[in-house]
């Protein structure tokens, strides 16, 4: 595996879940696979659980890890080709690419979309120069489009958490947010809920995904291809068993100006904000959210403390996650793939 975007990626769901479960039993198992060899991870944006997690993933698997900070010390950088660099940065992408390529074994990018320009955001940009000009296989740690670390560990969620009887009926619910926010957590989550609902045995009983969102925040076909969309939220929620709560910007799918936008004033869409009145709709659901997450806004206290919430669960995956995909690239490049 040289790349890691999409569940596709790992191949079949089944034997990655497997894969994790191995992992979460003895995540050492593996800690002589990674000597001498070093993970760099680059974030141009804020993380707390990604930056945590997947170093300490790489130090599960015996890897030295570097973390660099792009806007704590490094040069500023330009991204777009062809710019005159008469302004505050001081190097191009093209070359600190191959230079971060110089130091380590695999890479990993925290590469959030701009929110202005769709069509570079939905080219995966920054990621695909990545690719192209590292010489070393790279891993999304959310980029532009998509968070696959984060569904991963969602998935592994799921499928650890045993609803008796029936098929698992997992609702993604739009909540407000004051701020835009990027389409890269809804958009893998729904794309992992969908490769795991069409594979056979993909999930432990199977799974219904619904999404319900107010209009105008339709996601890309690509991600939720023919994912069932139900507007009315306390109608979506009749007895789901897994609610996952996020906000996302508008995709801009059928308004293209509107990209990135946050559509009216949030103050309008309060009633979106997840809290007793539609968790009673549920049956009994366990609340899940990636984090970070503003309380009262996304989900109010008593749901997101409630017993059944699963959002530490979810952050503790994301080592596991994160172990599996690093392992991935660690075996095949030793393996010379
Ligand atoms: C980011 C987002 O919504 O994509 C990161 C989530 C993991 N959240 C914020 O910027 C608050
Ligand atoms: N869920 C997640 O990716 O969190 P961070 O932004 O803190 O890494």
């Amino acid at each position: 595996m040289r790349t890691f975007l999409n569940a596709q990626d790992l191949g079949g769901l089944r034997q990655a879940l497997a894969e994790a479960a191995e992992i979460k039993k003895d995540r050492y198992k593996y800690v002589d696979l990674g000597r001498n060899m070093t993970a760099l991870l680059v974030f141009f944006n804020n993380s707390l659980r990604t930056r945590l997690s997947t170093q300490k993933a790489a130090q599960n698997l015996g890897m030295n890890v570097i973390v660099l900070d792009v806007n704590a010390g490094a040069w500023k950088l330009e991204t777009k080709r062809g710019v005159v660099m008469d302004g505050d940065k001081s190097e191009h992408l093209l070359e600190a690419i191959p230079v971060m390529g110089c130091y380590c074994d695999v890479i990993g990018i925290r590469s959030f979309a701009g929110l202005k320009d769709r069509e570079y955001d939905y080219a995966e940009t920054v990621y695909w120069q990545f690719v192209r000009h590292s010489g070393r296989p790279v891993f999304a740690m959310e980029t532009a489009t998509v968070h696959p670390l984060q569904a991963f560990a969602d998935l592994i969620t799921i499928d650890e958490t045993p609803v008796p009887g029936k098929r698992k009926k997992v609702v993604m619910s739009w909540a407000p947010h004051p701020r835009s926010l990027p389409q890269a957590v809804p958009n893998s989550f729904a794309q992992w809920m969908l490769a795991a609902a069409n594979e056979p045995d993909g999930i432990d009983g199977g799974l219904d995904f619904v999404i319900t969102q107010p209009h105008g925040y339709e996601l890309d076909p690509q991600f939720v291809g023919g994912a069932r969309i139900e507007y009315d939220q306390m109608k979506a929620f009749e007895g789901a068993d897994f609610i996952y709560a996020k906000n996302w910007s508008c995709p801009g799918v059928t308004n293209p100006q509107d990209y990135g936008k946050v559509l009216g004033d949030y103050h309008d869409y309060l009633s979106w904000t997840v809290g007793e009145r539609q968790m009673a709709m549920t049956n009994n659901a366990h609340f899940m959210h990636c984090l970070p997450v503003r309380r009262n806004m996304i989900v109010t206290d008593d749901v997101i403390e409630a017993p059944t919430s699963l959002v530490i669960p979810e952050a503790a995956n994301r080592e596991i996650s994160a172990t599996v995909v690093i392992k991935r690239m660690v075996e095949e490049l030793k393996a010379g793939r």
